[in-house]
């Protein structure tokens, strides 16, 4: 019979190794196609929006209500970055992507979308560079140039899309949300609803499609778009989207250059009001979406893999679930796609990124939102 202290002491000691256990790896999980992941959890953040990495491997996370945080994986500081413009917090707005310019090493460009209000109460999405300092203890933003902006701006806090990619040679690839108006995502003179492409100083590239519609139109790349919360190229230079569907019909694209993606005049999902949207079958002269999904997942972060930890998904692309509550793996093939894997992720996923050594980083949603490092062991 063992004194009982030597079992309150093992029991202790037992406590103690599960706690320490449980901060390395919290759990494990297992997609439907049967492939596994290690998640790991670096902290909660407020209403997180949008994450990417720096050369050094630390992070850059904005969260909606205006804050932008330096985060140091490597003993989990956060650091606020002071110079962030004021932002329009409220509904689906507030301080949203971030990016950094493709030869940041040099030149210290950062790329930043945010809602912002007038002085009558409408609002728009902003696009704005600036020049990160982190040399001090006290990071900022200098040098703030606002590049783009939703135009006109309009009542309302949804359909922002804001989300932003560079492609291979510089150019900035911009979503801009039709902001719940439907309509404008087919108006010449509105540059809601449509991927817009810009050089990486704001200026217009001349070789952009439309050249005869007005000098707004001379910014578009596509039209026909509805809330457009990922973008990104694949390594052979193709531009991928996706877009939030109305009651379902959510949208994985290949975006061409000077097409028309139909929305609002066909969707695969209908209005919420229960009011049929014709299909996209019915209308071939609009590009239809090389996925769909009814019914919704409602996708938010886009992330096309190439890294080395999971060599089986290169090339592969990888979307964050708000109400699915999901990480969908989706299998490009050239002009083809298929989703293949869904990750039951327990909380809605706002973002994706792919960190040093071909982890996959995720972001949730909401206050409270953690930081997840998925690895594969
Ligand atoms: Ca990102
Ligand atoms: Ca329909």
């Amino acid at each position: 019979m063992w004194p009982l202290r030597s079992i309150c002491y093992l029991s202790l000691l037992l406590l103690i190794s599960c706690q320490s256990n449980a901060e390395s790896v919290d759990n494990s999980l297992e997609g439907n196609a049967g492939s596994k992941l290690f998640v790991e959890s670096f902290g909660s953040f407020n209403e997180p929006w949008a994450m990417t990495f720096l050369p050094d491997g630390n992070l850059l996370i904005t969260e909606k209500p205006g804050t932008l945080l330096l985060v140091k994986l490597d003993d989990r500081s956060r650091v606020p970055v002071s110079g962030v413009p004021e932002v329009a917090f409220g509904g689906q707005g507030g301080l949203g992507d971030i990016i950094l310019h493709p030869q940041y090493s040099e030149n210290h460009w950062v790329y930043l979308s945010y809602a912002e209000e007038n002085a009558t109460g409408e609002k728009g999405a902003v696009v704005a560079r600036a020049q990160f300092d982190h040399e001090s203890a006290n990071p900022k933003l200098k040098n703030l140039q606002i590049l783009w902006q939703q135009t006109p701006k309009v009542s309302g806090s949804g359909h922002y899309s804001h989300r932003l990619a560079f492609d291979p040679v510089g150019k900035l690839f911009i979503t801009s949300g039709d902001r719940q108006k439907q309509k404008p995502a087919q108006s010449w003179t509105q540059n809601l609803g449509k991927i817009i492409r810009i050089n990486a100083d704001g200026s217009v590239p001349p070789d952009n499609p439309f050249q005869d519609k007005g000098e707004l139109a001379k910014t578009f790349w596509s039209l026909g778009h509805r809330n457009l919360l990922g973008i990104a190229f694949d390594r052979k230079g193709s531009l991928w989207s996706h877009e939030m569907g109305p009651r379902h019909g959510d949208e994985f694209n290949l975006i061409v250059g000077g097409e028309n993606y139909g929305w609002p005049i066909v969707s695969w999902g209908d209005h919420y009001s229960g009011i049929p949207i014709p299909d996209h079958d019915t209308r071939p002269e609009f590009h239809a979406p090389e996925v769909y999904w009814v019914p919704t997942v409602a996708p938010s972060g886009l992330i096309i893999y190439d890294g080395s930890m999971f060599p089986e998904w290169q090339d592969n692309a990888f979307i964050g679930g708000l109400r699915s509550e999901a990480l969908v793996r989706i299998k490009i093939s050239g002009k083809q796609a298929a989703e293949v894997e869904r990750f039951d992720m327990g909380n809605r996923i706002r973002e994706v990124e792919q960190g040093p050594k071909g982890a996959i980083w995720v972001l949730e949603d909401k206050r409270g939102g953690r930081l997840l490092r998925l690895t594969s062991s």
